[in-house]
């Protein structure tokens, strides 16, 4: 039936994007990533398969050029599925499938998809690209349209834009609007204008004051933010560093959400300026940690698992003064810190859930909320609003007949909404969320961090010959294999007080995570450090061996 377009295809891939790379790539946390020299053949199979999946979904499916925090090198690609979402488990297992098969069998496999899902080749097909500022994003774009091209889909190419604005042009497109308009444009002004009601005409309120100091990673975010600033004006003034050009190698180097978190330490390009509110996002935008430099040069960080715990809490507040019945939870996963997740069950007393890394099962969970707050302690995360909350915080906002306090409490969720970015973890508009908050409250960064004590914590990775020799279960909290392993770290927390330690195969690097957290910076160093060995040793480390630090 449509074997003479298939034979096109084939051609096409043999001639222009010949798979290079003999062993497997899996699409993993978020999608494909690996070095960028290594991806062309990839997204030009992506390209194919998001032409599939716009037809078989009748909607406009969304393709992304990142590695997010990686390093320049390395690039990556992952697909929005049509309401904005991560692409649908069934669907990783056809694009690894499909990466992974050899230039030969492309189109038997090709084929078998659109038989599996009986998909009418003559249906229009589009495709959303969007890309970070990697210099190898340029050709590896190209190579996914020729992709959507071959299989007579229409690409339509957004350019740099940020991983959640990409997210965000999809699910504007497939609501008709409903969502807001499907462009950069659309996308500043939606926030920008719900961020500008929320903070009225004062900008300043008590100690907290109207101005920050942005790291942008010499990322995508480094230039959006420039245009989020020009519409923003005094409202929020914001000094943007870190906004190095394409190219220069420096994009997430020592600096960036990834690298503020894990090394707890002040990012390199951004003066240290005493008690100033600062954030750092991540390379395609998507994650954005707070940290300041208190009067003793001790650096403080606050990350994903204060900005739920913040949000919820401001979230109940405004529940309470609007006397709607909405159910509120949060999802985090077990790298949250334990001094959050008893705060959130001790003293906000919100229903708290942990689920394995990656933002589509946080997503997923947060669902089952009507307001579900998510995020990952490395700062991606955002709120989602069920069709009920919607209605129902909609139509209070509309409601004169309520008094004051009411009235005003559901016109503060309405424009809260609209500030929110719900499509996936979107670092400027949690920003805008958090600012707005802080605001409100009148509070400055120390006040945020005195609601609870984190635990101190270390993450740590080791490098083994073969990652997915660990497995693990209870959202990756317990090691399964190899066998002896979960024994082996149980004894040694056992040691420490208050000590957690869990590992798990990364599912962007090729390495093995290992987190610990105790009651001193120390034990939880040592812990880490021991914990890493038992990896090394048990799980076939290659390299050195981790050190364990003195006592
Ligand atoms: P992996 O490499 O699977 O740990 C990392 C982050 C995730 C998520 C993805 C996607 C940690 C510990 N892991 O995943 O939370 O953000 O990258 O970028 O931060
Ligand atoms: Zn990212």
């Amino acid at each position: 039936m449509t074997t003479r377009k298939f034979q096109t295809v084939y051609a096409f891939a043999r001639e222009m994007h010949p798979k290079t790379v003999k062993t497997d790539i899996q699409y993993g946390t978020a999608g494909f990533r690996t070095r960028a020299l290594n991806l062309n053949y990839v997204l030009f199979r992506m390209g194919l398969l998001a032409a599939l999946r716009a037809r078989v979904k009748q909607a406009t499916i969304g393709l992304m050029i990142t590695a997010s925090h990686n390093p320049e090198h390395d690039n990556g690609v992952k697909l929005v599925d049509p309401e904005g979402e991560m692409l649908e488990q069934s669907w990783e297992v056809l694009a690894t499938e499909l990466a992974n098969v050899s230039d030969d069998a492309l189109e038997t496999v090709i084929e078998k998809i659109v038989e599996t899902y009986d998909i009418d080749m003559n249906l229009h097909a589009s495709v959303y690209i969007g890309k970070d500022t990697r210099p190898s994003s340029v050709s590896l774009s190209k190579a996914a349209i020729d992709g959507i091209i071959a299989l007579k889909g229409k690409p339509l190419d957004f350019g740099i834009v940020t991983t959640p604005m990409l997210h965000y042009f999809v699910a504007c497109r497939n609501s008709n609007g409903a969502y807001g308009e499907p462009t950069e444009e659309g996308y500043y002004n939606k926030l920008v204008n719900a961020f500008k009601k929320l903070r009225g005409t004062q900008y300043d309120n008590d100690k907290y004051v109207a101005r920050l100091m942005f790291d942008g990673a010499n990322g995508v975010g480094a230039r959006k933010i420039k245009q989020f600033q020009e519409r923003l004006g005094d409202a929020l003034k914001i000094d943007a560093y870190n906004d190095a050009i394409i190219g220069s190698g420096k994009l997430n180097h020592m600096c960036g959400a990834d690298f503020v978190k894990v090394s707890q330490q002040h990012p390199e390009g951004v003066p240290v300026e005493l008690n100033a509110r600062c954030v750092s996002v991540d390379g395609d935008a998507d994650r954005i940690i707070y940290f300041y430099t208190d009067e003793n040069q001790k650096f403080h960080l606050l990350d994903g698992d204060r900005m739920a715990t913040l949000i919820a809490a401001y979230f109940k507040e405004l529940l309470t003064l609007s006397k709607l019945n909405l159910d509120l939870g949060i999802v985090q996963t077990a790298y949250a810190n334990g001094g959050s997740t008893n705060y959130i069950s001790k003293t906000l007393n919100v229903p708290v859930h942990c689920v394995p890394t990656g933002v589509k099962h946080l997503h997923h969970k947060a669902q089952e909320f009507d307001i579900g707050v998510y995020f990952e302690a490395n700062g991606h995360g955002t709120v989602i609003f069920s069709d009920r909350a919607n209605c129902s915080i909609n139509s209070t906002a509309k409601d004169d007949s309520l008094n004051e306090q009411e009235h005003n409490a559901a016109t503060t969720l309405k424009n809260l909404m609209d500030v929110i970015n719900e499509t996936v973890g979107d670092a400027i508009s949690d920003m805008l969320l958090v600012e707005t908050i802080l605001h409100a409250k009148g509070w400055d960064l120390k006040t945020w961090e005195s609601t609870y004590r984190d635990l101190p914590n270390r993450q740590l990775k080791v490098v083994v010959k073969d990652r997915t020799v660990i497995t693990t279960t209870d959202a990756e909290r317990i090691c399964v294999t190899p066998e002896s392993l979960q024994g082996e770290i149980n004894k040694l927390v056992s040691e420490y007080p208050n000590g957690r330690a869990f590992v798990r195969p990364s599912g962007t690097e090729n390495v093995v995570r290992v987190y610990a957290e105790a009651d001193t910076q120390k034990d939880c160093d040592i812990l880490a450090a021991k914990v890493a060995l038992k990896v090394y040793q048990l799980a076939g480390g290659v390299g050195d061996e981790p050190k364990i630090p003195s006592a």
